[in-house]
């Protein structure tokens, strides 16, 4: 997937959303609402204005980011074409697949990004030189792993 995956494979999912007066509540649920196991839980707050994230790929990650509050741009790249999505409902997610570049940007006052991995934190995961990116990309060679 790494070589092959492109920004069609990443999809918004609809999150479940318990309407109350006295506030909202929505649930994750790894085999019903995510297509992976969840490995570990992260989130991204106190995003100074102007200020953007990302800028790298991954080899073998799933994640859902979810805008938990606020809002912000998440920009997708295969290598080919690439895909804006503005996330700013804490019920919708936006699913990336391995081997998309991602960057964070245009975040709102206060936003909190919250993401869902499928693995641990693994620097060896992270393709972070976007010619090295566009060199797998048009292998097309899965097997790759550089
Ligand atoms: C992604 C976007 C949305 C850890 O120690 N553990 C972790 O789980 C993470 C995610 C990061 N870190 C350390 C590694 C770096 O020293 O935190 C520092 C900042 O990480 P990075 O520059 O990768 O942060 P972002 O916001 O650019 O990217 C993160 C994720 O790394 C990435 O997978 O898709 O959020």
């Amino acid at each position: 997937m790494l070589a092959t995956s492109t920004v069609s494979d990443c999809r918004i999912i609809d999150l479940p959303k318990v309407s109350n007066p006295a506030g909202n509540i929505t649930s994750i649920n790894e085999s019903q609402d995510v297509a992976f196991s969840i490995e570990r839980v992260y989130y991204l707050y106190d995003i100074p204005g102007g200020e953007s994230r990302g800028g790298h790929a991954h080899k073998g990650l799933y994640q859902l980011l979810v805008a938990a509050s606020g809002s912000f741009d998440v920009l997708l790249d295969d290598g080919v074409r690439q895909l804006k999505v503005t996330l700013n409902q804490p019920y919708k997610g936006l699913l990336i697949v391995p081997g998309i570049w991602r960057e964070l940007a245009m975040f709102s006052s206060g936003s909190i990004c919250l993401v869902l991995a499928s693995l641990k934190y693994d620097e060896d995961d992270y393709i972070r030189d976007y010619q090295q990116f566009l060199s797998v990309k048009k292998s097309g060679d899965d097997s790759s792993n550089s």
